[in-house]
């Protein structure tokens, strides 16, 4: 949009707009200061203020210098295509840090000192961002318009609402048929299984200090030995007891599945007034349950799962459907997180709902949940998306993307998985997501992955075209997705996924290789002279992440290559010297330090993933078959919807 048209109200009479007015069209002419009429005032002073806005603008908002050098002159390569544009972006450090330290904030992680200036510094940018959005947006529509939209908006919202308060008729009868693999035998070689008993009593340390302190609580704090709430969970109690479900059934560890279950039955309740994370509920709640019902075939498990979404049903009355991140479960009303890019929701929160949803669709006969996630893709499918990359930013009002982010860790990294999953979930007859996920590793191929000079593959960020050499542990869990898509790509591009896989599991065990702890930093770069080194004391800690066991699960089943069982071990070591402490497990606060500095967490996924996919990988392939299970994010059990047999089928009445 021309900028005369921003500004329609500072025309000349003679209609020459800004340019006639100060140039003398029309006829008019000046001839000094004291001659000017009020009207050549006003339009003198908005220059200057356009002028000092873009003084503004260029100490604020053009990119870091160091990060443009670091994107053209770091001797990184693309590690199989050719080299992306390295186009300069509107500076992104201020908003990709306070992006990172919110997630971690939440997340329980250590706090930075240098946050409060970053913050402001972010907000100010986003708020000046979002009004100038605004503001273009709404000069381009004419008065009736608006009104309009507003109305068809509000109409919408209204019969979503209406639509979803329809009275659940109750659960349908089921004929729930064994699962597959969920049994399994002693590995036949002993050292094998001294190991997976290794893994089997660290959950129970975990566990047992969970409940002698913190039972009933979201996690334990293993140092101050007490309990440890996220706001991830608003009041939603029980995070670790439901996340810890399917590793305690798996293990069998039977005693402590049914303390579990009890408390579901007696007090896991929903009906609490705070706002939730409507992704952190759905992967370690409604996944939790849903796991442990198809294990199981606890029915309290299928009820305790429909009920708690239909109590997320909410979060998608927004006028394109796409949810808010955050849910009052009460009152109903969502919002995004305040930092989110002028109020979008976040593709690996919204994208990452797909799968259990299916199966709430499927164990309730009701098509709801399926129809909102579909109505997902439908929205995504629309739109032009930059270089075919997925943006981490979706305003759920426009149904437009926001800032230009992409990433393949955190904002992104499940959004991806999840297209994957939901094909090979639906017994890989849903070719939509085949297609969304093939496309988007080719992009993610070819704009972001590198190889630094030593020649370690690595997943860099995007921002708006310019590339960011790091790589966070989250990112990690790629290893894994590429190896387990092998063998669906195009023609002859099994192998070539499957050594990207390999090759991302290298670099994430040579990440924590590289530290005194022997586990991985939050995030590691590729710049500034190091490889896989996190060179920033704010992405130094270690949080008990799975990310790297679950790509080394992975790679292990694949290929069962000895090496991804020695580096499994080697994590298990490092864990046991730096993690275990008397009161369970700890995250730590710099992986580069000498002496252990607890951050006093005990995070739910670790007893759900880290421990889960540790003992998978010193079990045999028989106990949870790949070709028979979906994990979702958090590590939870889904069975692959069969075309003729579901594991559990709705009975006909
Ligand atoms: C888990 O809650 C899930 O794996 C999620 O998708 C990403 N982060 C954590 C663990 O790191």
């Amino acid at each position: 949009m021309p900028v005369g048209g921003l500004l329609p109200l500072f025309s000349s009479p003679a209609g020459g707009g800004l340019g006639g007015g100060l140039g003398g069209g029309g006829g008019r002419k000046v001839s000094g200061p004291a001659a000017l009429r009020l009207t050549e005032k006003f339009v003198l002073l908005l220059v200057f203020s356009a002028f000092i806005t873009l003084c503004f603008g260029a100490i604020f908002f053009l990119p870091d210098s160091s990060k443009l050098l670091s994107g053209v002159l770091f001797h990184s390569s693309p590690a199989l295509q050719p080299a992306a544009d390295h186009k300069p972006g509107p500076g992104a450090r201020a908003e990709d840090a306070a992006e990172g330290r919110a997630r971690r904030r939440e997340e329980g992680a250590p706090g930075d000192p240098e946050a409060a200036l970053e913050d402001n510094l972010a907000r100010i940018r986003e708020n000046h961002e979002r009004a100038l959005r605004e503001a273009k947006e709404t000069l381009q529509k004419l008065p009736e318009e608006i009104q309009r939209d507003i109305l068809l908006e509000k109409k919408k919202v209204a019969q979503d609402q209406l639509r979803d308060k329809a009275p659940f008729r109750g659960l349908p009868p089921v004929d729930f048929v064994p699962p597959i693999g969920v049994e399994s035998r002693e590995p036949a070689d002993a050292a094998i299984r001294e190991k997976r008993a290794k893994i089997k009593e660290m959950m129970k340390h975990a566990w047992n200090n969970y409940k002698g302190y913190a039972w009933g609580l979201n996690e334990l704090k293993p140092i101050s030995k007490g309990g440890h709430s996220s706001s991830l969970f608003g009041n939603i109690k029980g995070a670790t007891i439901v996340d810890a479900l399917d590793t305690l059934f798996i293990m069998e560890m039977k005693n402590e599945f049914e303390e579990a279950k009890s408390w579901v039955e007696e007090n896991l309740d929903f009906n609490v007034n705070a706002e939730i994370s409507v992704f952190e509920v759905n992967i370690r709640f409604v996944g939790g349950l849903l796991s442990a019902y198809y294990l199981s075939g606890e029915e309290i498990f299928r009820k305790k799962a429909v009920e708690l979404g239909v109590k997320l049903l909410p979060a998608f009355h927004t006028p394109s459907g796409i949810p808010w991140a955050l849910l009052n479960m009460k009152s109903g009303i969502g919002r995004n997180w305040p930092w989110a890019s002028g109020g979008s929701s976040i593709l690996a929160e919204f994208g990452t709902l797909h799968l259990e949803f299916m199966h709430l669709s499927h164990l309730s006969g009701n098509p709801i949940f399926a129809e909102k996630v579909m109505n997902i893709r439908t929205v995504l499918n629309k739109l032009e998306k930059p270089q075919g990359l997925y943006p981490n930013y979706l305003n759920p009002s426009s149904g437009q993307w926001g800032q230009h982010h992409v990433s393949v860790g955190g904002l992104g990294d499940s959004f991806y998985e999840y297209l994957l999953k939901a094909w090979l979930m639906s017994d890989k007859t849903d070719l939509e997501a085949k297609k969304m996920y093939f496309d988007a590793v080719q992009a993610i191929e070819t704009h972001l992955i590198r190889k630094s000079s030593s020649g370690l593959t690595y997943i860099a960020e995007w921002k708006g075209g310019l590339l960011e050499h790091k790589m966070g542990h989250l990112t990690c869990f790629a290893g894994g997705m590429f190896a387990l898509g092998a063998d669906g790509a195009p023609e002859g591009m099994a192998q070539h996924y499957l050594e990207l896989g390999a090759e991302i599991a290298r670099t994430c065990h040579e990440s924590y290789n590289r530290t005194f702890m022997k586990l991985g930093p939050e995030a590691f770069r590729f710049d500034g002279g190091v490889e896989a080194i996190a060179t920033r004391q704010n992405e130094k800690y270690y949080i008990l992440r799975p990310e790297v066991m679950e790509t080394y699960m992975y790679m292990w089943r694949l290929t069962h290559d000895p090496k991804y069982r020695k580096w499994a071990w080697e994590a298990v070591e490092a864990l046991e010297n730096h993690c275990r402490v008397n009161g369970g497990y700890s995250g730590l606060r710099d992986v580069y330090l000498l002496h252990e500095s607890y951050d006093d967490v005990q995070q739910s996924f670790f007893l759900a993933e880290t421990l889960k996919y540790l003992y998978l990988i010193f079990s045999d392939d028989d106990l949870l078959p790949l070709e028979h299970w979906i994990f979702n994010s958090e590590a939870h059990l889904l069975p692959i919807l069969r075309k003729e047999k579901k594991e559990v089928e709705i009975r006909e009445e």
